[in-house]
């Protein structure tokens, strides 16, 4: 380190020499009282310090690639070799103070990105105050427009870019601020930052999606679900990115540009929007059996979730779990929602999407608003490598489950979503997902679809958000901070101080230098034990050609009302196909799941004859440890047993009895329901008891589908009116119909009897979902443990016979 010496004249050349910038002083002598040769000198002294590069040797060789070394660096004596410039020392208000050493001012929290117009003036984007937001410049109050007006020009350019390419796949969606909390240390497991100790907090976004439609389709459609979260772990970012079903339709990435366009609208006349119910969907996926597991979980009622909330997330593939000593475990990721898995039925889903395709969206940030916190337990499946390798189907297959029964799930941590964004374009649009983030603690299997997606979503957001740099957009930045020799590219925030962007330097001080494996990210070495692994190839393995074992287990799973709406799914979606070659393909295909299944979709089709069972790529599959897992039921999760966020109408009209109206409505509101009066108009009502009473909703603007209950008032003049109002019957048929609760209250029985409803099922037994009061005070806590239970299905039909 060279000696400064204050009082020397002696270092007249070192300064002079420090003040160029194409060559230096012969002699690097720092002068206190100079800050350009202490700069030099200070240099000097980092670039001496590093006289060679000490873990050149360590690159080299299997073993050490295992265990890679920390980078070799050297501190320097202060800042000033660091920094661009001498100047940076004449801050303004602009420039401010650099950050801490450390920090990168392009990693802050959302929280100084965070703006509130409240009480301020308009500006331009330049900060200049607007005098007048309403009038162009004009030559004269009827004369021209002039072209220099510079604010109608900013304004309306930036108009005319407002719009980004949306999401190619999952391009509707809806998203949430929230946390993560672990359970408890998991350090024999993974090493992974959010689990290091039980009751450690990471902040997450979580955002769900469709898959087909487009950026301004329906929520209800029928279609997967993604369920996206992103952990700002302290240690980096991990975006688990997933689905509300634990497998996909095909097996390799090659595949998936094929099954997008397939599902996506046809190309020639862009219909249908959000739908699969198509040729070209079916097509595909009828010659593509491995997708047949799937299929199944698609006709489901999972596809139509009455809730984001009330939907189940897995990670799908097989990941890896590592922990502090290098073991590795695999893992499948799921998502358990508190408040149960439920959902719409295929009539209802069709006509809110018409009333209200916000739904899903509406339904989560209403939740949220009101304090009813979606919540998820994350839960882990753990199984070592050769366990995995002994199953009868294969772990690197994207279209099996690991059945609960072989492998329990186990309960790590749970997520709750509890605030709002502040605006949807800069959090919900421009949050980038990328599968490719995981942090030190994760790894990948060799799950060929996961190899893709690897590649795929970084490169996605690159023509969608702009360029390289969508990772500096606030939602995107991680909290960890970010330090390293990527520069410039379109929409670079953060501002890099110094001239070191390379490594291996001395003149940063080697920084920022390579963390080693003690701290680093270092990926799991897997050798490849067989011969014909380790030649160049492009197959799939043996086990992935068994496309129908697991596809029976979730059907033979299902309670007769859900297979039979899977049924019912087949034949709509099928009846939508205008080929019959391919309705008939996938009738054969179907015979290899489920006989029954098969023969009832044929009928529904009208096809007279079977067609013979499609052949098998696999003739004789091993055979399934499981075959039958109650877990893949949606009524084997039925929630906290609340009717925390339902939504329940009580239908009022002039001559309604007001008191047990409002009482009831008081007790829902206490039990944490939504519940409203809706009637034949909004505002007041007069009420046969002449109690006061707002309808807030009315047939018009709220239909009955919109409500996961019914209320029928009492009061003769009002049921009535009601009767005698199409829209109301409309409420109460719909509501029947879709196998929701129903309260009736005193008069409002006679509403039943003209809707043709019957209080007993087609089996003669009570209908536990309609709840009429008798008078003994209980009818209306009954009618919650109705609501709570969701639907009552025993009294479907089908076709329906109301
Ligand atoms: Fe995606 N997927 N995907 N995907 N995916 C995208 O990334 C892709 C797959 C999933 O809320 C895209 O940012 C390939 C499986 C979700 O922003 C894109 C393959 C699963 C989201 C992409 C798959 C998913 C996406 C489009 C097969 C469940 C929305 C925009 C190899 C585990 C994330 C974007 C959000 C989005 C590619 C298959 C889930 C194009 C190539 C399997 C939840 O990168």
């Amino acid at each position: 380190m060279p000696k400064l010496d204050p009082t020397s004249k002696s270092k007249a050349p070192a300064k002079a020499g420090a003040r160029n910038t194409d060559s230096g002083p012969s002699n690097a002598v720092g002068a206190n009282d100079d800050p350009a040769s202490m700069k030099m000198a200070h240099t000097q002294a980092l670039a001496a310090a590093m006289p060679f590069n000490a873990t050149k040797a360590s690159e080299h060789g299997f073993d050490q690639g295992l265990n890679p070394p920390p980078g070799s660096s050297a501190t320097p004596e202060s800042n000033l070799p660091g920094g661009s410039t001498l100047t940076e020392k004449n801050a303004s208000n602009k420039t401010g103070e650099p950050p801490p050493p450390g920090v990168n001012a392009g990693t802050r929290s959302l929280e100084c990105v965070r703006s509130d117009a409240t009480g301020q003036m308009l500006t331009t984007n330049q900060g200049v105050r607007i005098a007048d937001n309403q009038n162009s410049l004009k030559l004269g109050v009827r004369g021209p427009a002039l072209l220099e007006d510079f604010i109608l020009r900013e304004k309306i350019t930036h108009f005319d870019h407002e719009r980004i390419p949306e999401r190619i796949v999952h391009a509707r969606g809806s998203g949430a601020h929230g946390y993560f909390e672990s359970y408890g240390p998991l350090s024999h497991l993974t090493k992974a930052a959010p689990f290091k100790e039980g009751g450690k907090i990471t902040p997450v976004f979580a955002r769900f999606s469709t898959v087909a439609g487009e950026r301004g389709s329906k929520d209800t459609a029928r279609d997967v679900r993604g369920f996206a979260v992103k952990f700002y772990t302290d240690e980096g970012i991990w975006d688990l990115v997933g689905n509300n079903m634990p497998v996909f339709f095909i097996q390799d990435a090659m595949k998936f540009p094929d099954l997008v366009h397939a599902v996506k609208p046809e190309p020639h006349h862009a219909m249908p929007q959000a739908a699969s119910a198509h040729d070209t969907f079916w097509d595909f996926v009828s010659l593509m059996p491995e997708s047949t597991h799937t299929l199944m979980w698609l006709m489901s009622d999972r596809a139509i979730p009455r809730s984001f909330a009330t939907m189940q997330g897995f990670g799908v593939h097989t990941y890896k779990l590592v922990n502090d000593a290098g073991e590795v475990s695999f893992v499948k990721f799921h998502w358990e929602p508190k408040f149960g898995t439920h959902s719409l039925v295929w009539d209802e889903a069709v006509k809110i999407s018409g009333a209200d395709p916000d739904y899903h969206r509406r339904d989560l940030w209403e939740r949220i608003e009101a304090g009813a916190f979606p919540e998820w337990e994350l839960g882990f499946q753990v199984f070592s490598e050769e366990e995995g390798a002994a199953f009868s189907f294969d772990i690197l297959d994207a279209t099996k489950i690991v059945p609960e029964e072989l492998v329990p799930v186990q309960k790590v941590g749970r997520m709750v979503l509890n605030r709002n964004p502040d605006n949807f374009f800069a959090e919900t649009e421009q949050v980038a997902f990328c599968v490719a983030h995981v942090v030190p603690g994760i790894d990948f299997s060799n799950d060929p679809l996961l190899a893709g997606r690897i590649h795929s979503y970084a490169d996605t957001q690159i023509s969608r958000l702009g360029g390289p740099n969508f990772h500096e957009i606030p939602i995107n930045a991680p909290l960890a901070p970010v330090h390293n020799n990527q520069r410039d590219g379109m929409h670079r925030q953060s501002i890099a101080r110094g001239r070191v962007s390379y490594e291996p330097n001395s003149l940063g001080g080697g920084c920022p230098f390579q963390a080693g494996a003690a701290h680093g990210f270092v990926t799991v070495p897997e050798k490849l034990q067989a011969k014909e692994e380790q030649a160049k190839v492009r197959a799939k393995p043996e086990k992935f050609a068994d496309h129908y074992t697991q596809a029976t287990l979730f059907f033979d799973s299902q309670t007769p009302v859900e297979q039979a709406h899977i049924a019912a799914a087949f034949r709509f979606e099928l009846s939508k196909v205008q080929v019959p070659a391919i309705r008939e393909r996938m009738v054969s295909s179907l015979r290899n799941v489920c006989e029954p299944l098969a023969k009832r979709v044929a009928a529904g089709l009208g096809i007279k004859t079977l067609p013979d069972a499609m052949p098998k790529a696999l003739e004789q599959p091993p055979t399934p440890e499981v075959t039958k897992s109650p877990t893949l039921s949606l009524k084997a999760r039925p929630g906290d047993g609340s009717i925390t966020a339902r939504k329940v109408a009580i239908l009022v009209a002039p001559g309604i009895v007001g008191q047990t109206a409002l009482d009831v409505h008081a007790a829902l509101f206490a039990e944490g329901a939504v519940p409203r009066f809706v009637g034949p108009h909004i505002g007041a009502i007069e009420t046969a008891d002449g109690v006061a009473l707002e309808a807030d909703a009315s047939f018009e603007n709220e239909p009955g589908f919109l409500f996961d209950g019914l209320v029928l008032p009492d009061g003769a003049d009002g049921v009535d009116e009601l009767a005698s109002l199409g829209q109301a019957m409309d409420f109460v048929t719909d509501q029947y119909r879709h196998a929701k609760p129903i309260m009736v209250m005193g008069a409002s029985a006679m509403l039943l009897d003209q809707a043709d409803i019957s209080v007993d099922l087609p089996n003669g037994q009570a209908d536990p979902g309609i709840v009429v009061d008798d008078g003994t005070g209980t009818a209306t806590q009954t009618f919650v443990k109705a609501l709570a239970a969701h639907r009552h299905p025993e009294r479907e039909t089908d076709p329906p016979v109301l």
